[in-house]
């Protein structure tokens, strides 16, 4: 029952600023202290460095925004949260925009034969170079966590794709890129779109989506994007979409995860407090969080 915090100041990737402030955003919302009333040993390593970059266009041979420096810090992030998945801990790393996920899943996956992945996000975050119509690379990390993309992104932690397909899930979709759904559709992935969330029900949706990601792995790694909310409840996002999942169903998403006792690491990314209404989205990733690590009304 110990959890590490490693927080991220990453906008690189979403090409907005003030993501970078969604870690402290997170602090002030008060986790260390909710995590540790359930009972917690929490550590909080604080924030990796990430440069300022000036606003450039991409790399000459590429069109991806950022891309060395965003390799650079996914490389720390890696082996930061390899150590902490070494000593036992539970990673729990606090965004900045979802590139981050690069650096994660190449750590968490070194430390498990086979992880299955629980994306909770709006986006598909499948693109690449090639189809991304944005060249932010906070569109892509999915893709890279499955072997694809520049090899720069590949490469970080063992250079082996981190998770198998059929292992994946994606819950909350609601803008898909053209080429993301070829993707998707040729590599057999899971989508649960907000209709079937609608059609089935939270409940059903995540039991289905537990299955997939707990077949077969020694763990499941939870990458909550917070533009998977509808816009009313997180706000403060910068890629928001209306139709989207309520604070109750994620809520009761959640919890389901925390019964099931199979999340082995977690990451919460996109709050931006220049968007935001008084910390509110922050706020949710904290409700969330608990409502994950065991937190019951009653
Ligand atoms: C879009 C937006 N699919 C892109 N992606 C976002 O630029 O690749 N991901 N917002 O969170
Ligand atoms: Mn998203
Ligand atoms: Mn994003
Ligand atoms: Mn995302």
């Amino acid at each position: 029952r110990n959890v590490t915090v490693l927080g991220v100041p990453m906008d690189l990737g979403a090409d907005r600023r003030g993501v970078d402030m969604g870690p402290s955003a997170i602090r002030c919302a008060g986790l260390e202290r909710r995590l540790e009333a359930l009972g917690y040993q929490v550590a909080d390593e604080g924030d990796l460095l990430v440069r300022r970059a000036k606003p450039q266009p991409a790399a000459p041979e590429t069109n991806l925004k950022y891309l060395y420096e965003i390799v650079r810090v996914n490389q720390e992030l890696c082996e930061r949260v390899s150590g902490v998945a070494a000593s036992g801990r539970f990673p729990l790393v606090i965004g900045g925009d979802h590139s981050i996920a690069i650096g994660t899943l190449a750590g968490v996956s070194r430390h498990y034969g086979s992880l299955g992945v629980i994306w909770y996000d709006t986006h598909g975050d499948v693109n690449t170079a090639e189809t991304s119509p944005s060249g932010n690379i906070h569109g892509m990390p999915l893709a890279v966590a499955l072997g694809c993309g520049h090899p720069l992104l590949t490469s970080i932690g063992s250079g082996k794709a981190a998770i198998l397909p059929e292992n994946v899930v994606i819950v909350g979709a609601r803008s898909i890129d053209p080429g993301e759904k070829l993707f998707l559709k040729e590599r057999g992935i899971r989508v649960f779109t907000m209709q079937e969330i609608d059609r089935l029900g939270m409940a059903a949706v995540m039991e289905q989506a537990l299955a997939i990601a707990a077949k077969d792995t020694d763990g499941v790694h939870l990458s909550v994007d917070l533009d998977a909310l509808d816009p009313s409840f997180a706000p403060g996002v910068g890629t928001p979409v209306a139709g989207g999942i309520s604070f109750r169903e994620s809520r009761l998403a959640m919890e389901l995860l925390s019964e099931a006792d199979v999340v082995v690491s977690a990451e919460f990314v996109e709050v931006n407090p220049t968007l935001d209404v008084r910390n509110s989205t922050a706020k949710v990733a904290v409700e969330l969080i608990s409502s994950l690590f065991g937190e019951r009304i009653y």
